[in-house]
């Protein structure tokens, strides 16, 4: 059932590369990136060597959660360009032999789309495609408590939010300008379809499908178990609900059926387990092509959850990895991040910004990619750019965020000196401060003001420079792009964690047939020793292909701080 080279699908071979549009490149000064701006740097992206961009949502928004919060999917929001931007954007990706996938965010809308518009008419017929709840039984609308189930949101407070006019509330599991559609309803499935096949016949090459986990829920809406604070988790729900795999498959049908395998799918799924994501990417089952999965990401919250970070025990990490790339080995298919425009910047992250930066952000790429799976880079990650380093809330833009310090501030919980620094490690702003282009004013993003601040360490962290330097984080992404389109024992070989209880080095092996590959990685600022005993033998067969230290004096045994070597062997 495993996939041969014979028949493996391309996207197995395949880096793709995320473009976060407002923070990529303003073409015409006012301070927010735009289409022309990443048409402008398709040649940056043609270097790198990725095959796929995906886009974050350039659909028309009011912008309150930067996009994704759409008021109309078929067009494009005038801060980012026209239509026939997107249409010229196409045409220069497939020009240079790269695809475009689209942000699909079809949990929700806007607030402001003309279907929830229409939905705030009780009387309408559209008034089913959202979940619109009277108020608990016995309540009067508006009341404390009389939320329909006691659920708390992604971005803090109830999912429940109360339209006077009609007395009903409706659900919105993100913030409250982002209703949930109900679909349940034939109708809005329909009008998804219809959409998506729209974008397709105009020449896009697939999907990254926001919570796309999240859109089947329990239609009895039971409250959830209240754990701590007020709300409850009302996960149990809505994450994978009881029927995702049929709209997925219902989708698949409706849309991706009768097109050629040149499409890509890719489903974000909060929560999702190995068991359930092997069944979603099961060719057989005709759903998605992969997912992307959180578990690696949440290694370092602690109790109080995202913000209230702890350091990260590297066994915990391996034992992750190693169980998905175990779960989905024969059957199934994983995608491989570690940043997108929600995470902090990997190298702040589990690497070490400041003295080592080049070598573990370059050591960190190393392990990721050489992972069974299709990596995904992120803007800015094939520079090793770092997270913000904010130190005052008025810096901050998102959302989330913002709202994380307004409720933590009426709760009362947590030191402004707390606060900034849970905000600092884990932010969704680290990720979404402008790509850093060169050394002039404001690292090249745009001439005006940018929306948000330039990292402060752009004159030395840029694209310019790394161009320039052999040695830099941008031509080790490169080179592992590289290795991945070559060498066929990385898209194909198997996978075997090595040393699952070393706490700093992370070592495995991938093996197609007769060749493999042995991947060694330093997590620590210091010299580690290792040996893998009968899993590999160091003799002339053995041969060093990629590392991120320059000369030929190789240590043995031992790896130098950060790391990372990877050795091939063939028959
Ligand atoms: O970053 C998160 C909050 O800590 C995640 O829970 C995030 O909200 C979740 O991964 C879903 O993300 C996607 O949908 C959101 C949007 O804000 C994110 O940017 C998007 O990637 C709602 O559309």
């Amino acid at each position: 059932m495993t996939f041969t080279v014979d028949d493996a699908p391309w996207w197995t071979r395949a880096v793709v590369y995320q473009v976060y549009p407002r923070s990529f490149a303003d073409s015409d000064g006012d301070g927010i990136g735009d289409l022309p701006g990443i048409i402008g740097r398709l040649d940056h992206l043609a270097e790198l060597g990725v095959d796929v961009v995906w886009l974050s949502p350039i659909y028309a928004s009011p912008q309150d959660d930067n996009g994704y919060d759409i008021s109309d999917y078929q067009a494009v929001d005038p801060v980012f360009g026209t239509l026939e931007d997107l249409d010229k954007l196409v045409a220069g990706l497939h020009a240079r032999g790269m695809k475009l996938v689209m942000d699909l965010v079809v949990n929700h809308t806007s607030d402001e789309h003309p279907w929830f518009v229409e939905s705030r008419d009780p009387s309408s017929p559209m008034r089913d495609w959202y979940w619109w709840r009277p108020p608990r039984d016995g309540m009067a609308a508006g009341a404390p408590g009389a939320e329909p189930t006691n659920w708390g949101s992604f971005f803090g407070g109830s999912v429940w939010e109360l339209d006077e006019t009609s007395g009903e509330y409706f659900l919105h599991l993100f913030s409250r300008k982002q209703p949930d559609l109900n679909w349940e309803n034939r109708a809005v499935r329909d009008a998804v379809y219809t959409m998506m096949r729209w974008w397709l016949d105009r020449g896009v090459d697939g999907f990254r499908m926001d919570v796309i986990n999240l859109i089947s829920k329990d239609p009895a809406l039971p409250d959830g178990v209240v754990t701590g604070g007020l709300l409850a988790d009302g996960s149990a729900s809505y994450v994978c609900g009881p029927r995702i795999h049929e709209f997925l498959a219902e989708m698949h049908k409706e849309v991706f059926a009768d097109r050629p395998e040149r499409l890509l799918t890719v489903g974000e799924m909060p929560g999702v387990t190995v068991e359930q994501a092997r069944d979603f990417t099961d060719p057989a089952r005709e759903e998605v092509d992969m997912v992307f999965q959180f578990e690696h990401v949440g290694l370092d919250h602690g109790p109080g959850g995202k913000f209230d970070v702890r350091p990260l025990r590297l066994l915990d990490l391996k034992a992750s990895f190693g169980r998905w790339q175990a779960g989905l080995a024969d059957v199934g298919w994983n995608s491989l991040y570690w940043d997108n425009h929600d995470q902090p910047r990997i190298v702040s992250r589990f690497g070490d910004d400041g003295a080592s930066r080049r070598e573990s952000a370059t050591m960190l790429a190393t392990v990721l990619h050489l992972h069974r799976g299709t990596p995904y880079v992120y803007q800015g990650e094939e520079l090793g750019m770092t997270n913000a380093h904010f130190t005052r809330f008025d810096q901050y833009r998102d959302i989330e965020t913002l709202n994380h310090v307004a409720i933590a501030r009426t709760v009362g919980t947590g030191s402004d000196e707390d606060l900034l620094a849970g905000i600092g490690a884990m932010g969704r702003d680290n990720a979404r401060t402008p790509m850093q282009w060169d050394d002039s004013p404001h690292a090249g993003f745009t001439t005006g003001t940018p929306w948000i601040e330039v990292n402060a360490n752009y004159p030395s962290v840029n694209a310019a420079a790394d161009r320039a330097d052999p040695g830099s984080v941008f031509h080790h992404y490169r080179a592992l792009i590289a290795l991945r389109h070559d060498d066929p024992v990385v898209g194909l070989g198997d996978f075997t964690m090595l040393l699952p209880e070393d706490e700093h080095v992370y070592a495995f092996v991938r093996r197609l047939g007769a060749d493999a590959l042995l991947v060694l990685g330093n997590f620590s600022g210091e010299p580690q020793g290792f040996d893998v005993g009968d899993a590999w033998t160091f003799d002339d067969r053995s041969t060093l292909v990629l590392g991120n230290y320059d000369g030929t004096d190789v240590p043995a045994s031992e790896l130098r701080p950060w790391e990372a070597r990877v050795y091939r062997r063939s028959a």
